[in-house]
């Protein structure tokens, strides 16, 4: 029975798709959202194409001038609807202590009802009017044994687009499934029915949001928003909050890291993998292009967000970006800030939220020094120089976001897509922080790395609804895409670092880095971008056991001497202000670390504290 015909509603099942359980469990969905219709990608370009033209004839898309743009798009969200919603994800574990302190917490039980089962549950009747999409995705190369699949069903064609672009989708995906393959199943809606005559609007969504994760069953369920995050379940939910919990059970790493490759003059190459919270720069550093004075260096991109990291037979650790595109902040983005990114976004793009000049093309601050003289704003009101000067208007929201495709990188590696993934041989660590942490430190061991990871504080940014630029507590930069315990998720890492260096395996060592530090005029004194290769190549020497430095009560940094500055003007004074370790500073922030180590109080491992008071010895010896 290859298409089970419901009450007024075809399955529409293509006659490749084999796989029962998954038929059942989109009939189910069908069912309970009521969906008007159900349509399954096969990821091809004549779909995506399709689909586009669909949303550009709904409202949602705007085409881009393809003269300047081509084959790009535009798309305005709701305004109630533009970043991640922290409050509003959930993870539904059977013990609360199971999802820890840092997350929202509701019994599967419970989450259930309100969600499925119950009266009034909200995806009861959601897709009504609406096309349910079947989106079958891989998170990694297709058919790699370190691959995974998931498969969502959204009534948002803006999420089937973009999901054709973050992962590998459609009709390859189901065959590897087959007829019994396991999946992550992922069930979207915007949460906004249409009822009979009803007209639709640009961007559905609803004011009730809920992102919800079952790490026991893998699910994922998510309500009544259409952007990023919240949507395209495949990069944080799935990717980060589900991966998280099962890299846990299996021994392996899912975090919230880009991946880069560093080829020296030489030939020689590394990789190292770095955290950042959202919006602090990750796509930028991965896509580094060496400054003057680096002749010969070359960076190129592995991944901008995500990385699975798994032990292989040597007992190194492997990394795969299980993504296929970026989902990129466009503020900030510039010829300067990143050539590359610029040039990915030649073509092919999605943009959510930038401005619309007035030749059909796409603006958002920091794009050029001089702004255009007319735009139309991300809410679709004028835009110019004086209304901003005079209101403050944005342009472009300070969350505004371009979907493109790795491919479009012209620095991407040429193991981007490799199976197998590359070695890593350095993690970063790094906040935005205007004060107190240096430029570079590097852990004394492993333990005293995951300590600074786990100590990690950064300022707030807009890639998350809230107050922005308050320092909180963000441990591996996975704060807010964690999947169980952060206290469980710190003893993993311990525990892994501990098997490892067991076996003999060398352990990749372990930087923590602060590109934010502001002066006393409240600018950054670091020049950040290209430069940061400065930065980086100190660690790479450190890797091979060469690069100099002075060793601090946290760990080694290096003096100025230590550093490549051919081709900067940067001075030993302006040095001092990023890397300089002010003991009042530091007072105020170990407190910060025991506020958070009480928070984590719950199966926190003992060697972070112990750690901690390692530290305080050492400064107050320097004392
Ligand atoms: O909104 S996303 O989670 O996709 C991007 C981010 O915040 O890192
Ligand atoms: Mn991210």
């Amino acid at each position: 029975m290859n298409q089970p015909v419901m009450e007024g509603l075809r399955l529409n099942v293509p006659a490749y798709v084999k796989h029962q359980r998954l038929i059942a469990w989109v009939a189910e969905i069908a069912a309970l959202t009521e969906a008007k219709d159900v349509y399954w990608c096969d990821g091809s370009q004549e779909e995506y194409d399709r689909l586009c033209q669909q949303l550009v004839d709904a409202g949602t898309f705007q085409k881009l001038n393809p003269a300047k743009r081509p084959n790009s798009y535009l798309a305005w969200s709701d305004p109630s609807d533009v970043a991640r919603v922290e409050d509003r994800t959930f993870i539904c574990t059977d013990r609360k202590e199971d999802a820890g302190p840092t997350n929202n917490w509701m019994a599967p039980q419970d989450m259930r009802e309100l969600l499925q089962t119950g009266d009034q549950a909200l995806f009861k009747g959601a897709m009504r009017g609406r096309t349910l999409y079947v989106v079958p995705f891989s998170m990694g190369p297709i058919g790699s044994p370190i691959a995974h699949i998931g498969v969502e069903l959204s009534d948002s064609p803006y999420v089937a687009v973009n999901m054709r672009i973050m992962t590998r989708m459609g009709r390859a995906v189901l065959n590897v499934l087959g007829d019994n393959g396991e999946f992550v199943p992922c069930v979207h809606t915007v949460g906004a029915p249409l009822e009979a005559g009803q007209a639709d609007v640009k961007w559905p969504c609803n004011k009730t949001k809920y992102i919800v994760h079952y790490p026991a069953t893998r699910e994922i369920w998510s309500y009544g928003s259409g952007y990023g995050g919240n949507a395209l379940l495949g990069k944080k939910c799935f990717a980060l909050r589900i991966a998280s919990t099962m890299g846990r059970d299996q021994g392996w790493l899912a975090e919230h890291m880009l991946i880069l490759g560093v080829t020296s003059p030489e030939g020689k190459k590394h990789h190292v993998a770095a955290a950042f919270p959202s919006a602090c720069g990750k796509t930028n550093f991965a896509m580094l292009i060496p400054p003057q004075g680096f002749e010969g260096w070359k960076v190129t991109t592995i991944g901008d967000d995500i990385a699975w990291i798994k032990p292989g037979q040597d007992g190194r650790l492997y990394a795969i970006n299980p993504e296929a595109g970026y989902f990129g902040v466009a503020p900030g983005t510039n010829a300067l800030t990143n050539p590359n990114c610029m040039a990915s976004l030649n073509k092919d793009v999605i943009f959510t939220n930038v401005a619309l000049t007035d030749d059909g093309d796409v603006w958002w601050e920091g794009m050029t020094d001089t702004p255009p003289a007319h735009l139309v704003d991300w809410q679709g009101n004028d835009w110019t120089p004086e209304i901003a000067k005079a209101t403050g208007a944005k342009a472009a929201h300070p969350n505004a976001r371009f979907t493109v495709s790795a491919v479009n990188n012209p620095a991407l590696d040429a193991d981007w897509d490799n199976p197998a993934g590359v070695p890593i041989d350095a993690f970063i660590f790094g906040g935005r922080r205007s004060t107190t942490v240096p430029l570079v430190t590097e852990a004394r061991d492993w333990v005293e790395g995951v300590y600074m990871a786990a100590t990690m504080g950064s300022e707030t940014t807009a890639a998350a609804a809230g107050q922005q630029g308050v320092v909180r507590r963000d441990p591996f930069a996975m704060l807010p895409f964690m999947g169980y315990n952060m206290s469980d998720y710190f003893r993993h890492w311990l525990d892994l670092g501990a098997k490892l260096s067991q076996s003999g395996a060398k352990l990749p060592k372990i930087f923590c880095v602060n590109w934010f530090r502001k002066g006393a005029d409240g600018k950054f004194v670091w020049p950040g971008y290209g430069e940061n290769m400065r930065v980086l190549k100190w660690m790479l020497e450190r890797v091979e056991g060469q690069g100099r430095g002075e060793e601090h009560a946290f760990g080694t940094s290096p003096r100025y001497e230590d550093l490549n500055w051919q081709g900067l003007a940067f001075t030993p004074e302006q040095f001092h202000t990023v890397t300089h370790i002010s003991d009042s500073d530091w007072a105020a922030e170990l407190k910060l670390h025991d506020e958070l180590f009480t928070q984590l109080a719950y199966n926190l491992p003992a060697e972070l504290p112990a750690t901690k008071a390692r530290i305080e010895t050492r400064l107050a010896a320097k004392a």
